[in-house]
């Protein structure tokens, strides 16, 4: 306006006046534009969870023939983290992690059944959530962001399906199916069941009704898909997508744990592990057909969610993260689910779009925390820190996502339990001083363990300088497991 004044008022020649008009639109017409692009102060946050989803998503390359056309397209959308690991490889454990962005060795929050909250140091951290609530915004939510039997009333503004029951139910097979018997305990194929009854479908719907309503903040919304997670019950549409003939199986070394300490044998090879029954009655492939057909019925809950945002007034200002708790055994190291120290079980889904922000198309190889999801959301919206946190922003990696990092990403599987990762090395230090060493550029399967050889110890010695100086002791406050059983 003063602009306008100072035209109106000052007797300039024609010619200036038309020089002054062409400098004062050119401001007005930048500034307007510069306004319009810019991330605005407080994105709303689309936050996706998919359960025990490992490396077999397409843009992941973990198995040839996965069908998994949304994640694809959303990780082109921003920076897909190649090589991000979970801060445990279960459930509750990662999830009480990444939510509040403390450690499972600070906390001592290691297994499902223990209660997070029952921590002295997460009885009154802020989580993720609540962090947005006390800096503007409505928190809310529907389907599996903490673990099952361990919600958290206090991280939301509302919830589906309620805030003390996190996941829908779902249907389950006809008794009198004949593919339960032919299928493995894991799950099968669910006949005359449309997707629509799915709960995690049913939780999709929500997500989407609160993506067509009108809010008076901005959003963190949160979409925790229960799938790939046993059971494996799942449309028999998405079975159909992996015929048996066509299933390859994860490459084994039968003598792979021939070299791997006591402590974790003791575990792996005991008479009743799940890949000696599953050989025994020869449902491997039948197992991995199971897990394929999990994936691609939650890569199209993700999709609905992502395509009903695109057709949505928050298109251009949402900022979505998708994440996996941990990845999963389907063999590898002679080895089924998760709760190990190896790859299969830290290698985590980590993706960022962020309009403005994350540089489109960018792939980063470094290794990453899921831990480091809380800072960075939280740098994006332009949050102040919480310094209690122990992740690292990866903000600028977002940006230039070339830029290398010097830091290993750290899962912890139980009391001074813990994995090391480097974009070279694998280092396992167990409670008993037992290790672990693979070099993943010339043994990406983790077969030789090189922790014996002296030729690396100075390799081990740098690493270690990465463990915990301090674990917390496993907190002892169990949740009731005649309500929950022991899953
Ligand atoms: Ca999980
Ligand atoms: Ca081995």
């Amino acid at each position: 306006m003063k602009k306008n004044i100072l035209l109106r008022t000052i007797d300039f020649s024609p010619m200036i006046k038309i020089k002054f008009l062409f400098i004062y639109l050119s401001i007005v017409l930048i500034g307007g534009c510069t306004e319009s692009t810019k991330v605005p102060d407080k994105p709303n946050v689309l936050f996706i969870s998919v359960d025990d989803l490992n490396d077999w998503v397409g843009v992941l390359g973990g198995y040839p023939k996965a069908i998994t056309p949304n994640i694809d397209a959303l990780a082109k959308r921003g920076v897909l983290f190649t090589n991000a690991h979970c801060a445990a490889p279960l459930c509750g454990p990662s999830r009480a992690a990444l939510m509040t962005g403390i450690s499972p060795a600070s906390s001592g929050i290691y297994k499902n059944n223990q209660l997070f909250r029952g921590s002295p140091v997460l009885k009154d951290a802020i989580t993720l959530p609540q962090h947005f609530m006390n800096n503007g915004y409505k928190a809310i939510g529907a389907g599996k962001i903490y673990h099952g039997s361990d919600p958290d009333p206090a991280s939301w503004d509302d919830y589906w399906p309620s805030q003390e029951k996190n996941e829908p139910n779902d249907p389950k097979p006809n008794k009198n199916s004949p593919l339960i018997k032919e299928y493995s305990h894991f799950g099968s194929p669910l006949i005359d069941i449309g997707s629509e009854e799915m709960g995690d479908w049913r939780s999709a719907d929500w997500v989407i009704n609160q993506l067509q309503s009108n809010h008076d903040k901005p959003l963190f919304l949160a979409f925790g898909i229960y799938r790939p997670h046993l059971p494996w019950n799942v449309p028999k549409k998405y079975y159909d997508k992996f015929p048996l003939d066509s299933i390859i199986l994860p490459e084994v070394n039968n003598d792979d744990h021939n070299d791997i300490p006591h402590i974790m044998t003791n575990w792996v090879t005991r008479p009743d592990s799940d890949h000696k029954r599953i050989l025994k009655n020869d449902k491997w492939k039948i197992a991995v057909q199971s897990y394929l057909a999990s994936i691609s019925f939650a890569d199209e809950c993700v999709g609905r969610v992502v395509d009903a945002l695109d057709n949505s007034k928050f298109r251009d200002n949402t900022v979505i993260v998708l994440f996996s708790d941990h990845g999963w055994h389907l063999g590898e190291k002679l080895h089924w689910r998760k709760a190990t120290l190896w790859e299969e079980s830290t290698r985590s889904n980590l993706l960022f779009v962020a309009p403005n922000v994350a540089k489109v198309g960018g792939i980063c190889d470094e290794p990453v925390s899921l831990l480091d999801i809380y800072p960075t959301l939280s740098d994006i919206c332009n949050l102040p820190v919480n310094e209690k946190v122990e992740g690292h922003s990866l903000l600028d990696m977002l940006k230039d996502p070339s830029i290398e990092r010097d830091i290993p990403a750290l899962t912890t599987n139980n009391y001074k339990k813990h994995a090391l990762r480097t974009k070279k090395w694998r280092y396992i230090h167990y409670v008993n001083g037992a290790e672990e060493l693979y070099d993943r550029e010339k043994d990406p399967m983790e077969w030789t363990n090189l922790a014996s050889d002296p030729a690396f110890d100075q390799v081990k010695d740098d690493l270690k300088k990465f463990l915990p100086k301090y674990d917390h002791e496993e907190v002892q406050v169990y949740r009731d497991e005649k309500k929950y059983g022991h899953n």
